[in-house]
C-alpha cells in the first residue's frame, strides 16, 4: 500500500510541510517523533517553531476524576461552535505500559471525532508522576505551529504538575468538584497561586455550596491580582501594589460553575477564558508570560542536554572506581567531579 510506504519514509522536511499545511497524517507523525525524541525531532522542532507564537494556550489542571477531559471535550465544542480549530493535548498519569486511562481519554473525548478542525493527542507522562511530559512543550509547539487557534493541555494535579502547567499555559483552568470530602484537603494551597479561573465542576452534584464557600474563602484571604515573575528559575509569587477589582492592571481571579456532562455553563467559561486573554495583552502580560514559557523552554532544553552530555561521559564502569578512590583518598569528590566535568 502507498499509503504505509510514504507514512514509513517521510522526511522531515515532509513532515514540516504537511504539519504547516493542516495534513493530519503528518501532525500525528510529527508529535510522535517529538514525543519520542527520535533522530530527527530538534529539526523538526527548530523549522516549526518560527510558526509556533500563534496559539492561545490553556491549561487545565485538577484533581484526578474532577471531568477535565469531559470538560475539555466541552469546550472544544464550544470553541468549535465559534468557529475556532482547537488542538488538545490530555497528558495521562498512568503507566505508558498500562495505557488503560488513555483510551479512556479517547472514549471521553469522542464527542470530538471526525471534525478535522480539532485533534486530540494524549501523552503518557513517562515517569515524573503527575507531571508533565519532558516532551509536553514541545507536542504543544507543534500543534501551535499547526494553526489551532487554541491549544488546551489536560493534566492531573498532582505534585509538581500545577506549576508545570502555569509555565507552559497562557491561562490556567484549575478544575475543583463538589463531594471531594474535607474540601480543605482537597483544594489544595498551591492551586490558588496559579489558577487564573477556578472551575467548580459537576455543578450538579450534591455539597456544591460547601465547595465553592470553600474556594471563594480561600480566595478572599489570599487576596486577588497576584503576579508572578521568575526569579532564579523559580515561580514566584508577588502581590499587586493594586486593590481594586475594577483595575484593569490585576485580573480577578473568579470561581465559575459547570455542569461539563450537560454543557451548562461552557459557553460562559470559554468566554472568561477569552476576557482573559483579551487582559492578557492588553495589560503587557501576554508578554511576561511569554517570557516565563521561553525561559522555561530554555532551561527544559539546556538541561536535557547536560543530562545527555553526563550521562555519556560517565566512565563505563560508573562511579565505582572514583568513588573507592575517594574512599582511599587518593582523590577528592571535588577533583573527582572536576574531572568528569571537564568532559561534558
Ligand atoms: N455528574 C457529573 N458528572 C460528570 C461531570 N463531568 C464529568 N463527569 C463524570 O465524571 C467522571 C470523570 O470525568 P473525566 O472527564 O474523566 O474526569 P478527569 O478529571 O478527566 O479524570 P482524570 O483524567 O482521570 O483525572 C466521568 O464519569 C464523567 O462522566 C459533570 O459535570 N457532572
Ligand atoms: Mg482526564
Amino acid at each position: 500500500m502507498g499509503l504505509t510506504r510514504t507514512r514509513g519514509a517521510r522526511s522531515t522536511t515532509d513532515l514540516v510541510a504537511g504539519v504547516l499545511g493542516s495534513d493530519r497524517l503528518a501532525l500525528a507523525r510529527a508529535i510522535t517523533r517529538v514525543e519520542n525524541q527520535e533522530a530527527d525531532a530538534t529539526a523538526l522542532l527548530t523549522a516549526l517553531y518560527p510558526h509556533s507564537g500563534r496559539a492561545h494556550i490553556i491549561g487545565v489542571t485538577g484533581a484526578p476524576g474532577t471531568g477535565k477531559s469531559t470538560l475539555v471535550t466541552a469546550l472544544a465544542q464550544s470553541y468549535r461552535a465559534a468557529g475556532m480549530t482547537v488542538g488538545i493535548v490530555a497528558i495521562d498519569p498512568t503507566s505508558p505500559f498500562t495505557g488503560g486511562a488513555l483510551l479512556g481519554d479517547r472514549v471521553r473525548m469522542r464527542a470530538l471525532a471526525g471534525d478535522s478542525g480539532v485533534f486530540v493527542r494524549s501523552m503518557a507522562t513517562r515517569g515524573s508522576l503527575g507531571g508533565l511530559s519532558k516532551t509536553t512543550g514541545d507536542v504543544v509547539t507543534v500543534m501551535d505551529a499547526a494553526g489551532f487557534d487554541r491549544v488546551i493541555v489536560e493534566t492531573v494535579g498532582v505534585g509538581q504538575a500545577e506549576v508545570e502547567i502555569a509555565s507552559t499555559a497562557h491561562t490556567t483552568l484549575v478544575v475543583e468538584a463538589p463531594g471531594l470530602g474535607d474540601e480543605v484537603q482537597a483544594i489544595k494551597a498551591g492551586i490558588l497561586e496559579i489558577a487564573d479561573i477556578l472551575v467548580v465542576n459537576k455543578a450538579d452534584r450534591p455539597g456544591l455550596d460547601r465547595t465553592l464557600r470553600a474556594l471563594e474563602m480561600m480566595l478572599e484571604i489570599e487576596g486577588n491580582g497576584a503576579r508572578y515573575v521568575r526569579h532564579h528559575g523559580q515561580l514566584l509569587r508577588v502581590e499587586s501594589p493594586v486593590e481594586s477589582d475594577e483595575d484593569e492592571a490585576t485580573w480577578k481571579v473568579v470561581v465559575m460553575k459547570t455542569v461539563a456532562m450537560g454543557g451548562t455553563g461552557i459557553e460562559e467559561l470559554r468566554q472568561r477564558i477569552e476576557a482573559h486573554r483579551t487582559w492578557l495583552m492588553e495589560s503587557g502580560e501576554m508578554a511576561l508570560r511569554e517570557q516565563l514559557r521561553i525561559a522555561n523552554t530554555l532551561e527544559n532544553i539546556i538541561r536535557a542536554e547536560l543530562n545527555r552530555r553526563i550521562a555519556a561521559s560517565m566512565p563505563a564502569s560508573g562511579l565505582d572506581d572514583l568513588v573507592e578512590a575517594i574512599r582511599r583518598r587518593e582523590s577528592d569528590p571535588y577533583a573527582a567531579a572536576a574531572g568528569l566535568l571537564s568532559a561534558v
